[in-house]
Order: C-alpha cells, then sequence, then structure tokens
C-alpha cells in the first residue's frame, strides 16, 4: 500500500491507541501521536505531540503538517455534560477547524454505538438510522458525526464515520459477543480509508464479524472493508453466566448500561 506521509493518531495512550499503534507505520512516512496522558517512548517514524483538545491552539500546532487524523482521543465513558462538552464538543470542534486551515483531508472520528443506543437490540440498524443517543457522552458523538458531515459538505474534509462498537483485547461481558470489534479489524479499515480514492463521509458500524450483530454495514461495502475476526472464540468465557433478564433496560437496549444509567450524577 503506498504510504501516506504523516499520519497523526489523538488519543494514542488510551485503549485504543495502545492496541493498534504499531499497526500504523505500515501506512505512514511519519506516525504522529498525541494525548495528554504519558505513551511511553515514541521511536522513529513515531514522534510524540502532547496537546489538550480542550486548548484550540495546541490543536492547530498539533494537526500541522499531518495528512490525515485518526481521532481517538476524548472523553470516552459517560460523565458530568460540562466536561464532555469542552473536551468531545469543544475539543472535536478544534480539531475540524485545525484540519481545515492547515489542510488535513481525511480523519476519522470514533464515534461510538452510544449514538444509537436507545434503540432495542432486535431491531437491525443500518447507517441511515435515527440516532437515538443513550447518554451525554453518546450526544457528544451524534455532535461529532454531525460536525464532519458539514465540513464534508462545506469544505471536502473526508471522514470515516466511525461508530465503534466495544474495541478491547477480549469481549468484558456477553453484550460485548454482540458488540466487539478486533483490533486487527479496525487496522484493516484504517487501510481501507487511507487507502480508497474517493472516501466521503461514510458512516460505519465498528465491529467484528460475530455471530450476533444489531448493525448492517450494506450501505457502505462499497469501502471494501470485510471484519475477519469474530467473538466466537471468547463465547467461553460468559457460558457460566446467569441467563440474561430480558427486561433489565441494559438488555433491551443496544446502549447496554449506558441505557439503563440514570442522569450522571458527580
Ligand atoms: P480511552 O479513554 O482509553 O482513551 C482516550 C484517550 O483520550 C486517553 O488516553 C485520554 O488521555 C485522552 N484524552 C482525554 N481527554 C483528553 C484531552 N482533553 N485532550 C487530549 N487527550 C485527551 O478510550 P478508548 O477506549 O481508547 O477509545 C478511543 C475513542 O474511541 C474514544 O473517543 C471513544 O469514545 C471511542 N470509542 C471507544 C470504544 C471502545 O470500545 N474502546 C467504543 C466506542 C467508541
Ligand atoms: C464506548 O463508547 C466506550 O468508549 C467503551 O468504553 C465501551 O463502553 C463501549 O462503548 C461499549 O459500548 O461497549
Amino acid at each position: 500500500m503506498p504510504k501516506i506521509n504523516r499520519l497523526l493518531m489523538t488519543g494514542a495512550a488510551g485503549t485504543i491507541g495502545q492496541q493498534i499503534r504499531a499497526g500504523l507505520t505500515d501506512f505512514a512516512a511519519h506516525v504522529r501521536l498525541s494525548d495528554i496522558a504519558d505513551i511511553g517512548v515514541a521511536k522513529p517514524p513515531e514522534e510524540f505531540v502532547a496537546c489538550d483538545l480542550t486548548d484550540p491552539e495546541a490543536v492547530r500546532d498539533m494537526v500541522r503538517e499531518c495528512d490525515a487524523i485518526l481521532h481517538f482521543g476524548g472523553i470516552s465513558t459517560e460523565n458530568r455534560a460540562d466536561l464532555i462538552h469542552r473536551v468531545n464538543i469543544d475539543g472535536t470542534y478544534h480539531l475540524y477547524e485545525a484540519a481545515r486551515k492547515e489542510g488535513a483531508r481525511r480523519i476519522l472520528f470514533a464515534s461510538s454505538n452510544h449514538v444509537i443506543g436507545f434503540h432495542h437490540r432486535e431491531t437491525r440498524l443500518t447507517a441511515s438510522s435515527a440516532i437515538r443517543p443513550d447518554s451525554n457522552y453518546g450526544v457528544s458523538k451524534a455532535y461529532g458525526e454531525a460536525l464532519a458531515r458539514m465540513y464534508w459538505d462545506k469544505y471536502g474534509i473526508e471522514t470515516l464515520i466511525l461508530r465503534i462498537g466495544s474495541c478491547f483485547p477480549r469481549p468484558k461481558d456477553r453484550r460485548m459477543m454482540a458488540t466487539w470489534m478486533s483490533a486487527a479489524d479496525l487496522l484493516r479499515l484504517i487501510g481501507v480509508m487511507l487507502e480508497c480514492p474517493r472516501l466521503g463521509c461514510p458512516i460505519v458500524y465498528g465491529v467484528s464479524d460475530n455471530e450476533e450483530c444489531w448493525w448492517d454495514n450494506g450501505e457502505t461495502a462499497y469501502l471494501g472493508w470485510k471484519p475477519q475476526d469474530s467473538s466466537a472464540q471468547f463465547a467461553h468465557l460468559f457460558a457460566d453466566d446467569p441467563a440474561p433478564d430480558p427486561n433489565d433496560p441494559a438488555v433491551v437496549y443496544q446502549g447496554g448500561g449506558f441505557a439503563r444509567a440514570g442522569h450522571y450524577e458527580d
């Protein structure tokens, strides 16, 4: 695959960043890693730029000379609305503005299944399904999706909007048997996103080829991404769990515990 010159990944110290970091050097001559947290030693072709997403000037410096961006940085679970606003809403705005001003043309926006978390599990969703956020966090991701669409329509900046299910080394509970995405499938998708001649602004559900699945990526089949892993290899982890209560909102809704939780209190 032809390499791009400089690829930026925000959130490099996080769960996903740590899982995919080593694979990014296949895609770019220079890999710029960024976070507010420590990422360990960055060895060439890696370089590290510390950046708080809430600081617009620092974000612009971080984005300078980058051709493409993987935006994984931010608050990744439910939290206080004001914190979520500062980091996920304002921070994502700073990132898109920096991309516009500095000429970065292609972005992966790490959205989340919590944008559609209040859909019932027996509903099979597509990219065209209505958003039904299940949390302050899910609302912030819906904002990011809308922002990405506006930067595509108005400025031609392409974004792969990735509604990630559960990207961890292995599923942590029974629900994640349906929502799990392997790091290897994510890296394959990043390869597709960087390589395809015309990306546009598709919404893709970030999920492996699991036996139980609530999401249909048929509308973005033109991308040619086919997940190759499956959560089936982890079924034994939950074989002895008690049967789930079918009336538990965490079982009724796709967003699981996020949908069941009440208003976030400190
Ligand atoms: P994480 O919480 O492990 O990592 C997020 C990273 O963002 C952390 O290293 C943190 O230091 C950094 N960060 C937080 N506030 C920041 C700020 N103000 N400025 C700069 N960096 C800041 O999250 P994870 O699991 O790695 O997820 C990455 C992205 O993917 C997040 O945006 C999350 O919402 C999204 N996502 C993740 C899923 C998963 O299953 N891991 C599922 C759905 C979405
Ligand atoms: C997310 O959006 C979170 O970032 C991650 O920590 C998990 O909770 C995941 O969704 C999930 O729904 O399993």
